[in-house]
């Protein structure tokens, strides 16, 4: 089923940004190019250093496993393999791996001559990563900074620094990317709930269409935002989402030092209390 017959119409030859013809294939149902190639490198030597790296640490149980990033005293320079340098050889093959996929989305955006939408997207969770990998590190001077590759370990990593800032909610731009997230979910709620209500109508009865979509919610708040109007307001929550996570924890250190909380003093430091 992953091949429909009229797939092969849409499997149009070029939109390749490297390669020309060379990589301009499909292998079963999926796309290659250049960046497939690039993609699957990445992928599989950086899976492999996770795998070497799991096997030089103290177990093998799924949920403890840890590759963590160098010491502080290594500064912005390379570590020994055991000792962080695995660390930062796997952040390079990630970053490789997504960095290939996106331009892989971009060659089959140009391909079907759609936007591109897409991979801009996918930038953006990108972008949060490498703001918590490689901006932020940068920043403050040294790859110890970035967050250990495991399951509990970037947990505790997360717990530890968000109680270095005392209380990170307070954080403004936590406090937006929060509720972007959960404006995300509502909308996904709202939206996906709204459409099979439509979609899928009692036993014998047709399927409803848009105008019944558009009539509940201006029955309800006397607004309806619209077939098209909903899914850019969805990408434009989502990306908000991630966009302002990235921002909360690069001045997280970079830009403020003390504890969130403090932050706020400038409120209460306002002419208009005195
Ligand atoms: C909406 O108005 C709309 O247009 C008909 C949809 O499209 C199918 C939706 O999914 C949703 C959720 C809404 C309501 C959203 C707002 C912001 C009024």
């Amino acid at each position: 089923m992953s091949m429909l017959s009229f797939e092969r119409k849409y499997r149009v030859r070029g939109g390749t940004l490297v390669g020309g013809d060379l990589f301009d294939f499909w292998v079963g149902p999926f796309y290659v190019g250049f960046f497939g190639v690039t993609t699957a490198f990445f992928a599989i030597l950086g899976t492999a250093l996770i795998v070497w790296g799991a096997a030089l640490g103290p177990t093998w149980n799924l949920w403890q496993i840890n590759i963590a990033p160098p010491d502080l005293k290594y500064g912005l320079g390379l570590a020994p393999l055991r000792e962080g340098g695995l660390w930062q050889l796997i952040t390079i093959c990630a970053i490789g791996a997504f960095g290939s996929w996106a331009l892989r989305e971009v060659e089959i955006c140009r391909k079907l001559g759609i936007g591109y939408h897409v991979p801009v997207a996918f930038g953006v969770a990108i972008f949060a990563y490498v703001t918590l990998v490689v901006i932020r590190p940068v920043l403050l001077g040294a790859w110890g900074h970035g967050f250990p590759y495991g399951i509990f370990s970037h947990l505790d990593w997360v717990s530890n620094v968000g109680y270095q800032y005392l209380h990170f909610h307070y954080n403004p731009a936590h406090m937006l990317a929060v509720t972007f997230f959960f404006t995300t979910t509502l909308a996904l709620a709202l939206h996906g709930s709204l459409v099979l209500s439509a979609a899928n109508p009692k036993k014998g009865e047709p399927m409803k269409t848009a105008e019944h979509e558009n009539g509940f919610f201006r029955d309800t708040i006397g607004y309806s935002i619209g077939a098209l109007g909903i899914h850019r307001l969805g990408l434009f929550l989502a990306l908000s989402a991630g966009f302002w996570s990235a921002v909360c924890i690069v001045i997280s250190g970079p830009f403020w030092t003390r504890g969130w909380p403090e932050w706020w003093t400038w409120w209460l430091d306002l002419p208009i209390w005195r």
